[in-house]
């Protein structure tokens, strides 16, 4: 049995979206997104206490991009995947692990405008170079979408893949910081596959992390 350990709306969503595109049978243990995940029960999980965390073959897992790989190697070799030798092998890759680049402001932008809740401890001026960095990428997915074939519909040539899963995921966090308005390739490339049973099955439940949809940058004084 697959046991995914989850927080919803953090990047176990990920996970989360890749096992509901899977025909395998997986369970669900969320976790609420605080101190419980440094609990010894769950750094026996996850070392360093984050999440996801994957229970497989009475093995335990860390880190989204490995995880995703081993799902697809074992379960979707052909679909989400694509393994060596496929000619779209190493755009899978490099798209796959791109969702890193883009999470990592979307974190950085959590921690400003959701963790530090008192507003002497957060900084104008990280939110607005976080928004700017989130952009930047947004940028990039932009250009994948729109060169050298003009409407691409999804970030690999030879069609939807867990690449659009990671990168699209990791775009549904950062739009609580920054808009797609100036990126319209990107926004119909969200729009199409965000509309797959297994995002809209991956969206919480109940409560997240986040709680409104977008969170302005304060004005620089
Ligand atoms: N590179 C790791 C990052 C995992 C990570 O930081 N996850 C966040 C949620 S999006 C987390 O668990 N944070 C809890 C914490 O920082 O205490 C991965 O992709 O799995």
């Amino acid at each position: 049995m697959i046991t995914l350990h989850h927080c919803p709306q953090t990047r176990s969503m990920r996970t989360l979206w890749v096992l509901n595109e899977l025909d395998v049978p997986f369970q669900l243990r969320s976790y609420p997104f605080d101190r419980t995940l440094r609990s010894p029960e769950f750094l026996s999980l996850s070392p360093a206490g984050r999440v996801p965390a994957l229970e497989i073959d009475g093995e335990r897992m860390f880190e989204t991009g490995a995880i995703t790989e081993y799902l697809c190697e074992r379960f979707s070799p052909e679909r989400l995947g694509r393994m060596p030798g496929s000619p779209d092998r190493m755009s899978w890759l490099v798209w796959l692990h791109f969702s890193e680049t883009l999470s990592q402001h979307t974190a950085a932008l959590t921690q400003q405008h959701v963790a530090l809740y008192e507003d002497r401890m957060r900084s104008p001026i990280v939110m607005k170079l976080e928004a700017a960095r989130v952009r930047k990428c947004y940028g990039a997915i932009e250009a994948r979408l729109t060169t050298p074939v003009e409407n691409r519909d999804y970030l690999l040539n030879s069609g939807f893949t867990a690449a659009d899963i990671s990168v699209g995921q990791a775009v549904y966090m950062a739009r609580h910081f920054a808009t797609l308005d100036d990126f319209p390739a990107t926004a119909d490339w969200y729009a199409r596959i965000t509309a797959r049973d297994g995002f809209q099955a991956a969206l919480p439940k109940g409560d997240g992390i986040y709680d409104r949809d977008f969170y302005a940058p304060w004005p620089l004084e």
